[in-house]
């Protein structure tokens, strides 16, 4: 099990309490850099390893900044808190955009990405919470991080608590049952508490979401289901930092983040065969130098 890198998380604390207070502009420029030092790793990290799902990763960085830059009540001196906001990855494939994030908070030394997927590194190729503090659950099976979602909301609610718990999941993943299941149980319980992040990027494994198994109407899908329905452009941190505010409803909130798979590399955005496709050295430096100079 890895441990905190105190120095980082005191600092991580510091930031969020200097951005509680601070004017959205000033929020937003802290998110926009936190982001690329999130996607700079990644890429460091896949590109040592020569694994990992690059597009997914880019692609669901923009949300996972905002969750832990801005929105989540978590404490990496204190991961396993009873009162922290619980979040679950369910497209436990783009684990490197998690490890990354989560060292950027300090959860763990930031050094250990380097050992991403190798033998022995508690650093899997999917998230494991065993091994890695600041992950609720493995994830990695699509279809199973909604569910577990609302079993911990469901818990806060009959416990009266007031944490909150998010749950990011790929749009191809919705694809799997389970996730309706889960859908009409947090919205028969009225759980409130509940937001899932749907990463539209519109490419799954292969292909198209929409050429495998149409999704929409999807915002009717799930307003139908139960849900407060959020329709937004997923790289956008102020429409996400708005998405993320609690329920006005009383209903579970759906965030459907409209996103790009491989964003912020030119000649991944949009590609499906970055699924999991590995840069080359070449690759590597014209993607850092964009990502750099964006
Ligand atoms: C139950 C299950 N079936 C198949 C897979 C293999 N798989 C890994 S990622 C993926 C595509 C997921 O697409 P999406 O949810 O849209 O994720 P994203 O495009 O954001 O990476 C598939 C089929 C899996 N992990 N779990």
């Amino acid at each position: 099990m890895l441990t905190t890198d105190r120095a980082t998380a005191e600092k991580y604390l510091a930031t969020r309490k200097e951005l509680a207070d601070a004017p959205v502009e000033d929020v937003i420029a802290a998110l926009t850099a936190m982001a690329t030092q999130i996607r700079l790793w990644d890429l460091e990290m896949i590109n040592r390893a020569k694994l990992g799902h690059i597009g997914g990763d880019f692609s669901v960085t923009d949300i996972l900044t905002t969750l832990y830059g801005a929105v989540l009540n978590v404490d990496p001196t204190n991961p396993t808190d009873p009162e922290r906001d619980r979040f679950i990855l369910s497209k436990g494939h783009t684990a490197g955009a998690l490890y990354s994030t989560l060292a950027y908070c300090g959860f763990f030394p930031q050094a250990e990405l380097a050992t991403f997927a190798q033998a022995l590194s508690p650093l899997n190729g999917h998230p494991n919470r065993t091994k890695v503090p600041g992950v609720e659950t493995n994830t990695g099976p699509l279809g199973h991080g909604f569910p577990v979602a609302v079993g911990h909301a469901l818990a806060a609610k009959l416990q009266g608590s007031p944490r909150r718990t998010f749950v990011v999941m790929g749009d191809g993943e919705m694809q799997e049952g389970s996730n309706w299941e889960a859908a009409m149980t947090a919205a028969h319980y009225e759980l409130s508490s509940v937001t899932a992040i749907i990463d539209r990027n519109r490419l799954q494994q292969g292909a198209g979401t929409e050429d495998t198994k149409t999704l929409e109407p999807f915002p009717d899908k799930l307003a139908s289901f139960g849900f407060e329905v959020r329709d937004i452009p997923g790289h956008d941190f102020a429409a996400l930092l708005l998405a993320t505010q609690p329920s006005t409803t009383g209903k579970p909130v759906a965030v459907i983040a409209n996103t790009v798979k491989g964003k912020g590399v030119s000649f991944m955005e949009n590609r499906v065969e970055w699924h999991h496709k590995v840069p080359s050295d070449e690759q590597v430096t014209q993607a850092v130098q964009e990502l750099t100079n964006a």
